[in-house]
């Protein structure tokens, strides 16, 4: 269907089933009885709606950046649909009726990190957060009061009606990531950067990028120049790969910034290693380059834990990457090092969470790495093993939750399915959504988790149509599952709101995959 017969059907579905917020007929005016995804902590409905009007203006705190960027970030958003211009204007006192007021001015600090306030009313938007992370979660909120053609990339004729209401919201976990595998398959700025906004949507704020495996190196380093002359060159089946030069990398460093999502780069080893042991003899036992590999096999490749020139190679890597990542985490991959042994794999993870620590950052790992010990501020991340996870928390770590048969976003929904695995699961959307982190494990308690991680392997996943595919419906699902409380969570109504967000896929021509499981709106 193309865009403009999109929204004209769009409209008619909203006219035929008087749904909120869609056209002058219909004015939203229960805002708790919005699909918001992911649902917040209160909501409290006052019966009346708000409309935007191109002459408001965004009013944002005197003098503070951050606060700023998160006004222009609102205006960018709102300008494409509704062709609204909107000044971002300072103040140093509350602007009045009419217009839209974001500040961290008489913010209630028990909202916490990133929690926020929202209070629409007939004549304004006010939106207060103690922090301007805070600030970026409510504007998420903003986005999906607003009709769905809000979402739309060309001017639309609606009446951009919001229900009126105060929502108090935080979140649950302070970690909510979701992983793309840049490694297997390479994906251009341009898909990293759509699917960070696919994060910004849902309250997401972490995106671990799997920047090096067996198959390819994405990543400039500027002190080792051949592991992108050579090891970025192919990919799974043999297509010709890709790499981000450092200036590209910064490029979806910032981008993510604005939208309140820390990139965290993962650099695999000691396993996962064979790009970079094919472009540098010298990173192998026996002295001598690997040939590059297109297959997905894993476990066969390792880095030589004996030789000293490994870790110099692995702290330049480290100190480059350090020094273009402002987020305090490095991922040290650590999976699957089966050709490792672990008197060897013990002491190397030791070492390079060292060299992690010395650039100034905290490490994470897969499960893998709790055999090490592990320093103060080291993470977990929990996919396979919940001994080691709780090697972990002996430690006194944190984990991470990315549980293979539940987080990991490349596995098939059935058999059916026309890419993904199924050796942990065939992963329906109620799956992907209907579990606890904090419950899911014996040994894993809630006070042990720092967040939940979907992953997204791309042993299969070629372009940004099968990212389509494998990632939604269940995307906002994982996002509603590190923020909102569990006891506000339930499937039956999850899965109303899922429905609801049938129209925004279409509207930002997501591929979602059609779950039986839900009844969609059409
Ligand atoms: C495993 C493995 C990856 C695979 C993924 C999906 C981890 C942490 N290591 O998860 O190399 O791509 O499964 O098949």
């Amino acid at each position: 269907m193309n865009r403009l017969l999109n929204t004209f059907f769009i409209s008619s579905v909203f006219i035929a089933l008087g749904l909120s917020g869609c056209n002058d007929h219909y004015p939203p005016t229960d805002l708790s009885s919005e699909p918001l995804i992911p649902i917040p902590v209160s909501v409290e409905s006052e019966g009346n709606s708000f409309q935007l009007r191109h002459d408001m203006n965004i009013y944002v705190d005197e003098g503070n950046e951050e606060v700023a960027q998160a006004g222009e970030y609102l205006a960018t958003l709102l300008y494409p649909a509704t062709g609204f211009d909107l000044e971002v204007e300072e103040t140093s006192k509350n602007p009045g009726k009419g217009h839209i007021y974001l500040h961290l001015e008489g913010a209630d600090s028990e909202l916490g990190e990133e929690g926020y306030e929202l209070k629409i009313t007939d004549s304004g938007i006010d939106l207060k957060a103690p922090t301007p992370a805070g600030l970026t979660m409510g504007i998420a909120t903003i986005r999906q009061l607003l009709p769905i053609a809000i979402e739309s990339s060309t001017v639309q004729d609606s009446a951009w009606l919001l229900p009126t209401g105060t929502i108090r919201d935080y979140p649950e976990y302070s970690y909510r990531g979701a992983m793309l595998d840049v490694a297997r398959h390479f994906f251009p700025v341009q898909d990293v950067k759509r699917f960070i906004d696919y994060l910004a949507m849902y309250k997401f704020n972490r995106l671990h990028l799997h920047l090096s495996d067996d198959q390819g190196w994405r990543i400039e380093i500027k002190s080792w120049p051949k592991l992108t002359e050579i090891g970025s060159s192919t990919e799974v089946e043999g297509g010709e790969g890709g790499f981000y030069t450092q200036e590209e990398y910064k490029e979806i460093v910032n981008y993510a910034a604005v939208r309140n999502i820390m990139i965290i780069p993962e650099i695999d080893m000691p396993g996962h290693t064979n790009a970079a042991l094919a472009s540098y003899p010298e990173l192998n036992c026996d002295g001598k380059a690997t040939e590059l590999y297109t297959g997905t096999e894993v476990g066969f490749s390792t880095l030589c834990t004996s030789k000293e020139v490994v870790y110099k190679f692995i702290t330049d890597v480290i100190g480059e990457l350090a020094e273009m990542t402002p987020g305090k985490f490095i991922h040290i991959g650590g999976d699957e090092s089966h050709v490792t042994p672990m008197e060897d794999y013990i002491p190397f993870i030791e070492r390079v969470q060292d060299i992690v620590n010395d650039a100034g950052k905290k490490v994470i790992g897969w499960d893998e790495i709790a055999n090490a010990d592990l320093t103060s501020g080291s993470v977990v991340q929990y996919w396979a093993e919940a001994d080691n996870a709780e090697k972990a928390i002996d430690q006194g770590a944190k984990v991470i939750m990315s549980p293979a048969t539940r987080a990991y976003l490349g596995m098939q929904y059935d058999s059916t399915s026309r890419i993904g695995l199924h050796w942990a699961a065939y992963i329906e959307v109620d799956d992907a959504y209907d579990w606890d982190p904090a419950k899911i494990e014996p040994a894993i308690s809630r006070d042990d988790i720092l967040g939940v991680e979907a992953a997204l392997w791309t042993e299969t996943v070629a372009n940004m149509e099968d990212i389509d595919y494998l990632v939604f419906p269940q995307l906002p699902g994982y996002g509603e599952i590190g923020w909102s409380p569990s006891s506000k969570r339930n499937w039956a109504d999850y899965k109303e709101r899922l429905a609801a967000q049938q129209l925004r896929f279409e509207m930002l021509d997501i591929g979602y995959y059609r779950s039986p499981k839900v009844k969609w709106i059409n």
